[in-house]
């Protein structure tokens, strides 16, 4: 398997990139579950651990700088300005690249610090939304809901161009996984750009084995690395209650599993995030608890 034994886990407590607040507690709630002796236990080594916040008195944006549609802009800025930065580093040092949210707008640090390190960078995007909206096609102005279109080098130039490189990856190397509330943007988006889908309805169609099956044969041949972006609000909400975007008829524990154990598997992973935990809207921490079974699962935890 490819994930090297030395992980760098890089805490994003940030939440303005969501409509509502509190995942910027996520990161707290999933190292309380125990996510650093978990894979201690696994035999992984996580000497880096890093812990990102937003930075307060943030110097004031150019007043021509055209925020229309784009909430807390400058402070989403600024994060995902040193994330990248941060991800850069630790990608250099030979780490596998951890990153716990934090809201999904932080994937655009993620991908932005990736992006100088690959010749085609693959994206696995497991969640029930794609993030694929720019200010224009926004129903709420939640940058969020943009992330995924900015690594595209769709939306506010200022953020498409983090890191200088743009796009940060191609069309034809993501692959989303879980989609069941695109806005009308997001659709034509995905239809024009031919951007691979897998909607829940091909889950139930296929099963998610197969599912999973053709994704990794698909983003494998193509790509010289891959980083899985989670967003925790693919599950279904029963299983997962702890989240700000919740979208009933999600994926359920075992296949949410099931595709972090494929994944771990196949050992095409070079680096992932798993975000939009929000421990003030949790259930006696299930969603947290969840996440840090998957994350195992992704490391190689095994039923047997
Ligand atoms: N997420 N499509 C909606 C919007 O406001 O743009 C929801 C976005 C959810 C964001 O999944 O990270
Ligand atoms: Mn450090
Ligand atoms: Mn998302
Ligand atoms: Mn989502």
């Amino acid at each position: 398997m490819s994930i090297p034994p030395k992980i760098a886990a890089i805490r994003v407590n940030f939440d303005l990139g969501a409509g509502r607040r509190g995942a910027s507690h996520g990161p707290n709630a999933i190292f309380e579950a125990g996510l650093l002796p978990t894979l201690q236990q696994m035999g992984y080594s996580v000497d880096h651990v890093s812990d990102l916040h937003l930075t307060e008195n943030l110097p004031p944006l150019d007043a021509q700088v055209d925020t229309t549609n784009l909430k807390y802009f400058p402070e989403v800025l600024n994060i995902n300005t040193r994330l990248a930065q941060q991800l850069s580093d630790v990608v250099t040092q030979d780490y596998f690249p951890l990153v716990i949210g934090g809201d999904h707008s932080i994937a655009i640090g993620t991908i932005a610090g990736l992006a100088g390190h690959y010749k085609q960078l693959g994206v696995i995007w497991i969640d029930a939304h794609s993030d694929l909206n720019s200010p224009e096609t926004s129903p709420s102005g939640n940058i969020h809901g943009m992330s995924l279109a900015v690594s595209l080098g769709i939306g506010h130039p200022l953020l498409t161009q983090i890191n200088g490189i743009s796009p940060k990856v191609k069309p034809e190397n993501i692959v989303l996984i879980g989609a069941r509330s695109l806005d009308e943007g997001e659709k034509k988006l995905i239809r024009s750009l031919g951007i691979k889908c897998y909607t829940m309805y091909d889950i139930d169609r296929k099963g998610m084995a197969l599912v999973m099956q053709e994704a990794i044969d698909y983003i494998k041949i193509r790509t010289d690395g891959v980083h899985l972006s989670y967003d925790v609000d693919s599950i279904d909400p029963t299983e997962a209650p702890g989240t700000g975007t919740t979208v009933k008829g999600g994926l359920q524990f075992r296949e949410a599993h099931l595709a972090m154990e494929m994944l771990h598997e196949a050992g095409i992973v070079t680096s992932a995030e798993f975000v939009e935990v929000n421990p003030l809207l949790d259930e006696s921490n299930k969603t947290s608890e969840l996440a840090l079974s998957l994350i195992s699962s992704f490391f190689g935890d095994q039923i047997l």
